[in-house]
């Protein structure tokens, strides 16, 4: 349809990971792959009680390191826009986003460095070891120029 000229929509989302030590010992759970220590989760998120990030976002392909088997992995809308997994060591994980048709918009690349060790300050590091959890998030934008209207006006009533 016909773009809306002289105008932007953007969003802000998060971008981010979460991993926690596997307990080895509980037998109820696994078995793990030989070697692996770490529980973890990749996602893309709204913020807390902001709009709902799929009305533009429709599809999210996370390249994960080669080491892991189908190391491609694809999310659709409704998600949640997330990987589970579990392994041993931190790498980049590589992200596509796939949006909405009416957006005509080409598909957008980040990255999220997968944190599995707690990091930053002694502080920091102190509450992410008694919480259990290693939590590492960015925020990330995506601007919308000169939207098609019927992608503008979707947009705009959600
Ligand atoms: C590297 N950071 O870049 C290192 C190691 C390895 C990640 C990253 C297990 C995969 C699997 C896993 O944790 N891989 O066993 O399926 O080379």
């Amino acid at each position: 349809s016909k773009k809306v000229k002289g105008t932007r929509v953007s969003r802000y989302f998060i971008l981010g990971s979460e991993s926690w030590n596997l307990d080895l010992e509980d037998k109820t759970k696994g078995p793990y792959p030989e070697g692996h220590t770490k529980g973890w989760r990749v996602y893309i998120k709204g913020l807390d009680n902001g709009p709902d990030i799929t009305t533009w976002l429709k599809k999210v392909m996370f390249k994960l390191h080669a080491t892991y088997a189908d190391h491609t992995r694809t999310v659709e809308a409704p998600g949640p826009f997330e990987v589970s997994e579990t392994g041993y060591g931190e790498f980049v994980v590589e992200l596509r986003m796939h949006f909405e048709p009416l957006a005509s918009e080409r598909p957008q690349y980040r990255t999220h460095s997968l944190r599995l060790e707690p990091f930053g300050d002694e502080a920091q590091q102190e509450r992410q070891r008694a919480a259990g959890r290693v939590v590492s998030e960015q925020l990330e934008l995506i601007e919308f120029n000169e939207p098609p209207e019927a992608f503008y006006q979707k947009m705009i009533s959600e």
